[in-house]
């Protein structure tokens, strides 16, 4: 009878009941006693309690059950041992890297012979990719797959994927995947079922059968690819329908208020994750739930939906993170953390891209005082939660400033963001950067694609050649990257940064790619500069070893674990950016100057507990003691003090 008194007693007694005469049936008991609750609140949330709801929710908990039988004997017990050890992820060692597999190596077997190249550089964390089956031609980086199933037979095969993923266990990498969990491209099979006339298919998209509808969503919705996507909707002859399409016109975006494509998409996401995938990092979630009147962004069933996801995956791979892909406001993007009272139900880890865009803002005005801002008015990070910490990624960079935080510094949002794109356009009379706009709008605001080197100016210093402008851009494009360190998250390093890598400009001779100026700074791995990371005074040795010193000296320094504490320090100075960590009485100050000139810092200015007296520079690894009571920081310079 249902609906029962108490629904969620009613179903774990039917669950355990179900699953009593299966081998591991304590283990199963166990998970779902715990998890069952959360599953069934957020679940409820977006699906209702009906019978018909609650049938889908029992298929959702045996495709969770039939994960769990079928995960592999070494990732089941990978899944015990972090039982107890919820800061696994979390630790001051922890060092990410991400990278194409093809640009990076060629194929998946091209990546297992790169591990003692990641292992030099201190990498505990790998983010291979879009590596699965992706659509023909274009295909948005491998971000509209055909099949969830199958490795992008230039890569390799899944086989491939699994002996890659059990090596970097064995070397104490972790293994993070994208689930592009929003859209599907129009060739997989679903979409292609759909143009078939299967009905059941065609639910699984949103389609329209004439503009009405489209146009009245249009009015509150904004585009993310104007130029070359534009519009949220794509005319689909085949089907005589509008689909929604938020990205590539052939990116179709699932309809997940279809609890068919909930469960469907579970089963996807757990195959990937028995393949042994450490982190699944969720592509696009602020997309996945649309609403009539709504900028169909970060709306509440889209948390609900990723809340009933990791209570399913608990059940079936309790070892397995989620990552949230969501570049959105500092505000919204923390609640993918699991804020408001859901601390411990979301996402583990979450890109900081309000650090990055903050970071470099003040690189770009020299001033640190809307960083500090930003910092500032944001909550608490939920304890078990972590960021992702990265100056550049394979995304183009969004100006995704709060506009009451640019208004507390007594700046115009507007201004702000302009200044910034203008900037590292090269727009910009004080300008070192060469960027380019990517999706420029009316206002003049554009977001900004370029590698880190061309950005900092490094690419413009190496070129002209002037080796006083190369120190200042080495220091620039440290300076960048130890604010990514010292900060509490994981930090994440973009394949080829460790080289200050220059912008690339092949893609313009592949017509799939040429319109998308991301490209400029997805380039092929320099294998022969990579060898100059031991010639000494080489930009490539200077910058690895600069990195490499970043990555070492977080090994093992739990002032730096994510659960340490951080307070940023206001310092009368504006270009200056001080910042404490501390854990378990151990301490770290991070003193860090944005302008390019020298700057001094007094001992009386810095937080209780940071006097006059000799302190161990972590970086430099030396004893340091300051004779004049000030601590000079050089143009662009940066030290970490702890107590000596
Ligand atoms: C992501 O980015 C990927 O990182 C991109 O490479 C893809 O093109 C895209 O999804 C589609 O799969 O808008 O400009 O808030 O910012 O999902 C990049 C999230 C993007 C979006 C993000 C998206």
């Amino acid at each position: 009878d249902w609906p029962p008194e108490d629904p969620v007693e009613a179903l774990r007694t039917f669950l355990i009941d179900r699953y009593a005469d299966h081998p591991e049936s304590d283990v199963l008991r166990e998970r779902i006693e715990e998890h069952l609750p959360d599953l069934w609140r957020a679940f409820t949330e977006v699906y209702g309690d009906d019978r018909e709801s609650v049938t889908w929710l029992l298929e959702a908990v045996d495709a969770a059950v039939e994960t769990f039988d079928a995960r592999p004997e070494r990732l089941r017990s990978l899944d015990r041992s972090r039982e107890g050890v919820e800061d696994w992820f979390q630790r001051p060692e922890e060092v990410g890297y991400m990278c194409y597999v093809d640009l990076f190596a060629g194929d998946l077997q091209g990546v297992r012979e790169k591990i003692p190249y990641l292992k030099e550089l201190g990498v505990t964390y790998l983010h291979l990719m879009p590596l699965l089956e992706p659509r023909e031609g274009q295909n948005d980086g491998g971000y509209a797959v055909t099949d969830y199933r199958a490795v992008d037979p230039d890569l390799g095969t899944m086989d491939d994927l699994r002996e890659l993923a059990a090596d970097l266990q064995e070397e104490d990498i972790h293994l993070a995947l994208d689930f592009v969990m929003n859209h599907t491209a129009r060739e997989h099979e679903w979409a292609q079922a759909a143009m078939d006339g299967d009905e059941r298919f065609e639910d699984f998209y949103l389609t329209f059968e004439d503009r009405e509808r489209p146009d009245q969503y249009e009015q509150t919705l904004p585009e993310v690819f104007p130029d070359f996507a534009p519009g949220n909707f794509t005319y689909v002859e085949e089907l005589q329908q509008w689909v929604w399409t938020s990205f590539y016109d052939f990116q179709w975006d699932l309809d997940y208020s279809n609890p068919d494509v909930f469960v469907q998409m579970f089963r996807e996401m757990a195959f990937l994750a028995n393949v042994g995938t450490d982190v699944l990092r969720l592509d696009a979630v602020p997309f996945l739930w649309k609403e009539l009147g709504t900028d169909c962004r970060n709306l509440d069933e889209a948390h609900w939906i990723l809340r009933a996801y990791r209570a399913l995956m608990r059940i079936a791979a309790p070892g397995v993170l989620f990552k949230a892909e969501a570049i959105v406001t500092p505000e919204e993007t923390i609640r993918y953390l699991g804020t408001g009272g859901h601390e411990g139900e979301e996402c583990d880890i979450a890109y900081n891209a309000p650090l990055m865009a903050h970071l470099w803002h003040a690189l770009a005005s020299e001033n640190t005082q809307l960083l500090e801002q930003a910092l500032e008015s944001l909550p608490a990070t939920p304890e078990g939660a972590s960021w992702l910490n990265y100056v550049r990624c394979h995304d183009d960079i969004g100006w995704g400033l709060d506009d009451e935080d640019v208004r507390a510094v007594g700046q115009d949002p507007t201004s702000t963001r302009k200044f910034c794109s203008d900037f590292y356009a090269g727009d910009h009379p004080d300008s070192y950067a060469e960027g380019y706009r990517f999706q420029e709008e009316a206002t003049g605001v554009a977001r900004t694609s370029g590698t880190a080197a061309a950005l900092t100016g490094l690419q413009k210093a190496r070129v002209e050649g002037d080796p006083e402008d190369v120190d200042a851009a080495i220091q620039r494009y440290l300076l960048m990257h130890q604010a990514a360190f010292v900060m509490q998250g994981m930090p994440l390093l973009y394949s080829g940064d460790e080289l200050a890598q220059l912008n690339d400009f092949s893609y313009l001779n592949n017509p799939i790619k040429a319109e998308d100026n991301r490209w400029v700074h997805r380039s092929p791995m320099d294998w022969d500069a990579a060898e100059r990371r031991t010639l000494e005074g080489s930009v490539e040795q200077r910058v690895f070893d600069g990195i490499k010193r970043l990555s070492n000296a977080r090994a093992g320094r739990e002032a730096l674990h994510h659960r340490g504490e951080e307070v940023v320090h206001d310092v009368s100075d504006d270009a200056v950016f001080v910042v404490e960590r501390a854990r378990d009485g151990e301490r770290l100050l991070a003193l860090s100057n944005f302008s390019g000139e020298s700057r001094a810092v007094a001992f009386g200015e810095l937080p209780d507990g940071w006097d006059a007296g000799s302190y161990r520079e972590v970086l430099r690894d030396e004893s340091a003691f300051y004779p004049d009571g000030r601590i000079l920081l050089e143009p662009y310079g940066y030290r970490w003090l702890e107590p000596a």
